[in-house]
């Protein structure tokens, strides 16, 4: 008998097909939104689970679900899932990192610009009808070349979004919990500072950092203070890190010049303050949404689905676990 498994969301067919020639899959490629008793009710019985971040597996789901063997986030992050309480239970977690690193990269540079260019801005102003003469104060931007590059969070995508920045000749600052190694640091040209000399001394600001208690609401209006008025700030990590009520006073007193997002809190609501400020670009979650590398993380999660249940050329050896101690005490 084939193991069960439920897939949360839709994903490219052919990856379904895929994991039906190894499992009995119960998919969701009608895309309903699930609540927790509802995700329960679907996972009773199986052994894993094609999950996305939107899906919260928590101690008490794990308490419900004796069966389960594995959890595959579709995703590089992971605060979705309660990974101690899945290693207590002897669950394998994973996720998809360094896949997603190069277009998360690219689309940060895309909001990036975007926002200091004022792109959406003019182009819904010109769709309106109302450009009728050249000005010379069209929609003044904030330069990116040669200026400081504030980076908060130097992890796999950190250091992509800073390989960039030297085509832009700026000059880079970074914090992490943890300081790179010096030879890294040389490599990117970036430099360590604290957190409150990141903030006051970048013109634009570049969230990456993972998402937890620790970085609930990292920006807010006491950090936001912080930064010069001509500053940008992009967060492509994750909501809960930006107080988007705090951002969007900031952004309408001018307390910074703009802000990019692809991410919110509570999403796919929108905080609706965030809605009626202008200078602001918003987009839906879509870092990492390129044909390839939306395909490659389906992929991935399926790899390390099919492993973590013991199946295919890499059975008990999914790529890329979060918890690997489990599979050591499987072994
Ligand atoms: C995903 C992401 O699109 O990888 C992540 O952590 O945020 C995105 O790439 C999304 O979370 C799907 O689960």
């Amino acid at each position: 008998m084939k193991p069960r498994i439920f897939v949360t969301r839709a994903i490219f067919p052919d990856v379904l097909d895929r994991l039906r020639t190894h499992f009995d899959v119960l998919d969701n490629q009608e895309d309903t939104p699930l609540a927790s008793d509802e995700f329960v009710r679907r996972m009773a019985g199986r052994q894993g689970v094609l999950s996305n971040t939107s899906d919260r597996i928590d101690a008490a789901i794990i308490a419900q679900l004796p069966e389960l063997k594995a959890v595959c986030n579709m995703a590089v992050g992971y605060n979705n899932l309660d990974v101690p309480a899945l290693t207590a239970a002897g669950i394998v977690a994973t996720n998809t990192p360094d896949i997603l690193t190069e277009s998360t990269a690219d689309f940060g540079w895309a909001l990036l610009m975007a926002t200091a260019r004022r792109v959406t801005e003019s182009e819904h102003w010109l769709r309106a009808g109302k450009w009728s003469k050249w000005s010379y104060d069209l929609f003044l931007g904030a330069d990116v070349h040669g200026r400081t590059l504030g980076i908060l969070g130097m992890g796999r995508i950190g250091q992509a979004i800073a390989r960039r920045a030297a085509g832009f000749g700026m000059t880079i600052l970074y914090h992490n919990r943890s300081r790179l190694d010096a030879a890294i640091e040389q490599q990117l040209g970036a430099r360590y500072v604290s957190k409150a000399e990141l903030l006051q001394q970048a013109d634009h600001l570049m969230l990456v950092l993972p998402y937890s208690a620790e970085s609930h609401h990292a920006i807010g209006a006491a950090e936001l203070a912080q930064m010069k008025p001509t500053a940008t700030l992009v967060n492509l990590a994750r909501g809960g890190i930006v107080d988007d009520a705090a951002l969007a006073a900031a952004l309408r007193e001018r307390k910074i010049f703009a802000a990019g997002l692809d991410v919110f809190e509570g999403e796919p609501q929108v905080h609706p303050d965030l809605l009626t400020v202008p200078n602001i670009v918003l987009t839906p979650h879509i870092a990492s949404a390129t044909e390839a590398t939306r395909r490659g993380m389906a992929n991935l999660a399926a790899d390390n689905l099919i492993a973590a249940l013991g199946l295919g050329p890499h059975a008990g050896k999914p790529p890329t676990p979060l918890n690997p101690e489990v599979l050591e005490r499987r072994a």
